[in-house]
C-alpha cells in the first residue's frame, strides 16, 4: 500500500458491523458481540475512507499523519437521521401552556403548535433561519454526530419549502457534516388552504416536481395522523415521489394508529418514525420491505407519553431500530443525541448496544447510506468517534458525563 493519509493506532473499535459481530476476531463474550469490538486495534485511512483494519502491528502501512487511541474507544461517526432543524421564532410559550395540561393536540387545533412555526419561519431572513440552523447543528456535532438529516415542513408554500430545504443544503456545504434533505411539506395545512385535498394536489403537482428539478430533496416524508394526513392523502403523495424516484418516509403512528407504518411498507420505504401506536402484529409486514423503525425518545418525553413502541416485537422479528433526535421547536427541543440514546434505553427498553447501532449502523440504513456510513469496515467513510470512555456502554449511560476526544469526518480530524 502507498503512504496512507491517516493511521490511528492502539484503539478499541466498536465496529457495529454484523458480520463482525460472531466472528471469531472478536472477544467471546455477547456483550462485546453486540458492538462487533475489535480490541487493540490500528485503522488506516486514505482519502476519506477507512482502507484498512489491523490488530498486527508489525504490518502497519506507512502513514502521513499518526494518532495514538492510547487505548480508547472508536465508533462511527453519530448519525441523527430524523430532524426539523431550520425553523422560525420558538414555542417556549406553548411548553407553558401544555404544564398546565393543555394537549398538543389542542394547541394545534387552536392555531398554536406547527402553525406557529410555519408563522415564524416564513417572516425569518434567510440569514437568521440560517444562523439558528447552524447553531443547532454545531451542537449536535459536539457530541460526534457527523451525518444529520434535515427536513423542511414549516415552509408549507412551494417557495418556503424550497427555501428551507436549500438552507440545509447550504449548511451541508458550509458544515463538515453530511446532511441528507427530506421534503415534509405534508406536514400541516398551509393558512392559505382550507381544504386538505387541494393542499395535497398542490404537493403533487407542484411542491414535489419542482423541489427534486431543483435538486433539493432527497427524501419525502409526511405526517399520517389525525392532526396531520390521512393514509389515502399520503399515498397520493407516495404515488408522486416513486415517480420522481425518491424513497419516502413517513411520521406515523405517533399519536394514534390510522396504519401508516404499512403504506410506508407498501413503498419500500426508508423508513417509520415515531410508531408508538404501532400494533406488533404490522411489524412482520416492516421485516418484508426491510424498513427501518426510527425510535424518537425525545418527543415521548417532552409529550409525557405513555404508550410505547412495540420494541420486543421489532427486536424478535429483527426489525433495524434507529435512534434520533426529532429535533423540532415543539414535541422535541432536544439538539442532543446522546440524550436520545439514553432516553432510548430508559423509557424503550433499548440495551446501550442497541441504542448505540440505533445511531450508528441503523441509522445510516434509514437514510440509504447502510453501504457506506454507520459502521468502521474497510471501505466505508472514515467518519469516526474517538470518545473519552472505558467501554461503549457508557454512551448510552451517562448524560454529559462523556464526550468526544476526537471527531474525524472524512479522515479529516475536526476536533
Ligand atoms: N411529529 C413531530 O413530532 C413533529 N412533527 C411531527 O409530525 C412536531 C413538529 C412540531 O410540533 O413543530
Ligand atoms: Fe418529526
Amino acid at each position: 500500500m502507498n503512504e496512507i493519509d491517516l493511521l490511528i493506532t492502539n484503539a478499541n473499535l466498536a465496529t457495529m458491523d454484523l458480520a463482525l459481530s460472531s466472528d471469531a476476531t472478536t472477544e467471546s463474550s455477547t456483550e462485546h458481540n453486540d458492538y462487533a469490538v475489535i480490541n487493540n486495534a490500528h485503522l488506516a485511512i486514505s482519502d476519506g475512507k477507512i482502507v484498512g483494519l489491523y490488530t498486527d502491528s508489525s504490518a502497519l502501512p506507512k502513514s502521513k499523519t499518526t494518532i495514538d487511541a492510547k487505548g480508547g474507544w472508536i465508533t462511527p461517526g453519530l448519525i441523527d437521521c430524523h430532524t426539523h432543524l431550520v425553523w422560525g421564532g420558538n414555542r417556549a410559550r406553548e411548553f407553558e401552556w401544555r404544564l398546565q395540561g393543555v394537549s398538543y393536540q389542542e394547541i394545534s387545533r387552536k392555531g398554536g403548535g406547527i402553525a406557529s412555526t410555519v408563522k415564524a419561519t416564513r417572516e425569518a431572513s434567510d440569514e437568521q433561519l440560517k444562523k439558528d440552523a447552524a447553531t443547532r447543528l454545531s451542537r449536535l456535532m459536539e457530541e460526534g454526530v457527523t451525518t444529520v438529516e434535515i427536513k423542511s415542513g414549516y415552509g408549507l408554500s412551494l417557495e418556503q419549502e424550497m427555501r428551507m430545504l436549500s438552507i440545509a443544503r447550504q449548511l451541508g456545504e458550509e458544515h463538515a457534516v453530511t446532511i441528507k434533505t427530506t421534503l415534509l411539506a405534508a406536514h400541516a395545512m398551509p393558512p392559505e388552504f382550507d381544504d386538505s385535498d387541494a393542499y395535497i394536489e398542490e404537493i403533487c403537482q407542484t411542491i414535489i416536481p419542482q423541489t427534486v428539478q431543483a435538486g433539493l430533496a432527497d427524501a419525502v416524508d409526511v405526517f399520517c395522523e389525525g392532526i396531520g394526513f390521512s393514509v389515502e392523502q399520503c399515498r397520493k403523495v407516495f404515488e408522486v415521489a416513486k415517480a420522481h424516484q425518491l424513497p419516502v418516509k413517513g411520521h406515523v403512528e405517533q399519536l394514534s394508529d390510522l396504519k401508516g407504518a404499512l403504506l410506508v411498507a407498501q413503498y419500500d420505504g426508508l423508513s417509520v418514525d415515531h410508531i408508538e401506536y404501532l400494533q406488533a402484529s404490522d411489524v412482520e409486514t416492516l421485516k418484508q420491505s426491510d424498513t427501518v423503525a426510527v425510535l424518537l425518545p425525545g418527543a415521548f418525553y417532552a409529550l409525557k407519553e405513555q404508550q410505547l413502541p412495540p420494541i420486543d416485537e421489532l427486536r424478535k422479528q429483527a426489525v433495524a431500530m434507529a435512534v434520533s433526535t426529532d429535533l423540532n421547536p415543539g414535541t422535541s427541543p432536544q439538539a442532543s443525541l446522546r440524550l436520545a440514546m439514553n432516553q432510548a434505553c430508559i423509557y424503550f427498553g433499548l440495551t446501550p448496544a442497541e441504542s448505540l447501532a440505533g445511531v450508528t449502523r441503523n441509522a445510516a440504513k434509514a437514510l440509504g447510506l447502510g453501504e457506506s456510513k454507520g459502521q468502521i469496515k474497510v471501505g466505508y467513510d472514515a467518519d469516526l468517534v474517538l470518545w473519552d470512555v472505558d467501554h461503549p456502554c457508557e454512551l448510552s449511560y451517562g448524560v454529559n458525563l462523556s464526550r468526544p476526544v476526537n471527531i474525524f469526518k472524512q479522515g479529516i480530524t475536526l476536533k
